[in-house]
């Protein structure tokens, strides 16, 4: 098995992260965007990360390849059971990667990634934008939806999986969620960052 990706990407560190909790032996590439290599290519058609290769299958796209591996390997179980929850788990998994990640990856994006790996100077108005207004609405709503250290059916899912991503690349760059403001949400995303299998992928030297 085979995830190609740099873990600084929030979508290859859910993918990751899944694994390491199911307790999979895997391959990590830690390739950037976009890499031209014939391998990776035919796991990602688009280029993005992260890319998926099991024995003969090759699979793009976080959730695609984290159902996969749910099915294939069920135990331990991180889809939840009843339609109730695997419906709030899919919702949850949906909202991170088109919402808070949209929203929050623009901060690490001006602030990492275009000074780093782009030679480019960050733009502090996007950045400001992202921290004063597009951010907060969606930490709002996502306090209001905490109550406890997992957000579905009271046992790490997918949900819990898929969002704490971003917020690992938030810290990179300075902006931990701010606990006073945010509480829930804060005690939330420090006891999933104190999981060993959450732990062993937040590696920037990956990248
Ligand atoms: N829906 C995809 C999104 C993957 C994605 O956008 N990855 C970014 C890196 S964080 C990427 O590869 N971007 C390069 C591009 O869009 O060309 C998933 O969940 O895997």
């Amino acid at each position: 098995m085979i995830i190609y990706g740099s873990s600084l990407s929030p979508f290859t560190r859910k993918v990751l992260t899944f694994a390491n909790e199911k307790g999979l032996a895997f391959e990590h590439k830690p390739i950037r965007p976009q890499d031209t290599s014939p391998d990776f290519r035919a796991t990602s058609p688009l280029g993005k990360i992260p890319g998926f290769v099991d024995g003969d299958y090759k699979l793009a796209d976080s959730s695609a390849i984290c159902h996969y591996l749910e099915r294939k390997y069920p135990a331990p179980a991180l889809f939840p059971a009843s339609a109730e929850e695997i419906g709030r788990m899919i919702w949850f998994d949906e909202y991170n990667d088109t919402t808070l990640i949209p929203a929050a990856g623009k901060v690490f994006f001006q602030l990492a990634v275009r000074p780093r790996l782009l030679k480019q100077e960050p733009d502090m108005a996007i950045v400001d934008q992202a921290l004063t207004k597009e951010i907060p609405p969606v930490f709002d709503y996502l306090e209001g939806q905490i109550d406890g250290p997992f957000l579905v059916g009271g046992r790490l899912s997918l949900a819990d999986i898929a969002l704490h991503c971003i917020f690992v690349n938030l810290k990179l760059v300075g902006h931990p969620v701010d606990a006073k403001r945010w509480p829930r949400l804060g005690a939330y995303i420090a006891g999933l960052l104190a999981r060993p299998a959450f732990a062993r992928v937040r590696d920037p030297q990956t990248a």
